[in-house]
């Protein structure tokens, strides 16, 4: 990585590049003149390569001592010190990635992590945010966003389209279609590749501005449906309390999961009671637990309407309640494996979009990809937009918009 070139080579400063959680590395960035002074008291390369002979660009692989800096420093020597740490040597790789700006490469314990800034935070460097540090790094004010949307994002699809942005593919898209609108010769067949440029952007558009978001996907139905059995079988464990008691989730409880490369957050609720059940009245924190439920599915993206098909069917809920304009549904059958109790049975199939059993796992593939088709039909659709370019600002959709206008004006020359 170049490194910042709005920071000034006086500056002494250190940044942790990879996430904060646990991961399989770590790798933080130095800059400053002091850095080699640093990683000099710390680091012994393997074989016969010292930092001082280290081109930019180039690597060393070595031990680094955590218990070195201080005591080197303040002495000013660096020649013939006796290394005594007691402590066990980290493995890293040092990266020179310019005159005076260094990555080490660590495994991805937050410890040794912790111990590496620390060495340089003692030593007189500031611990900027890795946001800082690429926002001097010349990068626009888009791939920082990007950058900021990719840390974020949990999904498989928003990673890849978000690595493409970052690769200049919206870009790349732009530049073709403001050539064809600048080039004198005008022609019908550019200005239909145009149009196919500017089509599947605004096609990818809907999905781009809301990447680092996961899908909210609720489950409403009456109590005993086997929402939570449905739940923890699509996040494969046992999120949700399951029992055989009608009333058993109170709360909304919110499980990230990501399906067919989305990430979405399921929520579970408390189930409803049928109206003027005396046998079954639900009881005041229920009743609460059902204001709840309502108030979240209105902002949902999509409601998974449970019910089980070996039960007559009653109508338990309408989904006026949550609004005139609620989010779009699906009719969920659930208890599938379970011997029918009424007698139509053919009919109460119909009238579930997808047939279930939590027990078996019958129809949950099934579930998952109409889930999928539900809150992403562009991927069915049009499956191509995107592959390209994608706008994810709304200055990058601003930016189509125009260029769409410019097209049609184009298209009433020819
Ligand atoms: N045989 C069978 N039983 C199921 C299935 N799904 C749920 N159950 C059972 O149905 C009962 C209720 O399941 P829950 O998942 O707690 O139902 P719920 O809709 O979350 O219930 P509340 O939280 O009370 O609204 C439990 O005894 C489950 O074991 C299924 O697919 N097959
Ligand atoms: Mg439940």
């Amino acid at each position: 990585m170049k490194v910042a070139d709005s920071l000034t080579e006086s500056q002494f400063v250190v940044t942790r590049l990879t996430p904060s959680q646990v991961g399989a590395l770590g790798v933080i960035g130095i800059l400053g003149e002091k850095a080699a002074l640093v990683l000099d008291a710390h680091f012994v390369p393997y074989g016969k390569s010292s930092i001082q002979s280290l081109a930019v660009g180039s690597i060393a692989v070595g031990d680094w001592h955590h218990a070195m800096v201080a005591s080197q420093l303040a002495s000013g020597t660096r020649e013939g010190t006796v290394r005594q740490s007691h402590e066990k040597p980290e493995c890293v790789v040092l990266v020179k990635t310019g005159m005076t700006s260094w990555e080490v490469h660590v495994h991805g314990g937050q410890a040794v992590i912790t111990s590496l800034l620390g060495s340089f935070v003692s030593a007189g460097a500031v611990n900027i945010s890795w946001g800082e540090w690429f926002a001097c790094n010349g990068n626009n004010d888009r791939s920082m966003f990007v950058r900021e949307q990719l840390a974020q994002t949990d999904g498989f699809f928003a990673a890849q389209i978000l690595t493409r942005q970052l690769a200049g593919y919206f870009e790349r898209d732009i530049e073709q279609v403001q050539e064809v609108l600048c080039s004198s010769r005008k022609s019908l067949e550019k200005l239909k590749a145009a149009e196919a440029v500017i089509n599947r952007l605004e096609c990818s558009a809907r999905i781009g501005m809301r990447l680092a978001k996961p899908w909210h996907v609720i489950l409403l139905g009456p109590v005993n449906a086997g929402k939570s059995s449905l739940l923890n079988a699509l996040a494969g464990y046992a999120r949700s309390i399951v029992s055989p008691y009608a009333g058993t989730t109170r709360d909304v409880l919110e499980t990230r999961v990501v399906l067919y490369g989305w990430a979405v957050d399921l929520i579970d609720t408390a189930g409803f009671h049928l109206e003027n059940n005396s046998r079954q009245p639900a009881s005041k924190i229920e009743k609460e637990g059902i204001e709840r439920a309502l108030v979240a599915a209105q902002s949902a993206d999509l409601i998974l309407k449970v019910r089980p098909i070996n039960e007559p069917e009653t109508e338990w809920f309408s989904l006026e309640k949550v609004g005139e304009s609620h989010p779009p549904c699906i009719n969920v059958g659930t208890k599938a494996d379970l011997p029918d109790t009424k007698q139509d049975k053919d009919n109460s199939h119909s009238k579930a979009s997808v047939v279930t059993s939590a027990r078996t796992g019958l129809g949950l593939d099934e579930l998952v990809k109409v889930i999928i088709e539900t809150l992403v039909p562009e991927m069915k659709d049009q499956a191509d937009c995107f592959l390209g370019g994608v706008p994810i600002t709304s200055g990058d959709r601003d930016i189509v918009r125009d260029l769409h206008q410019q097209l049609e004006i184009y298209s009433r020359d020819l």
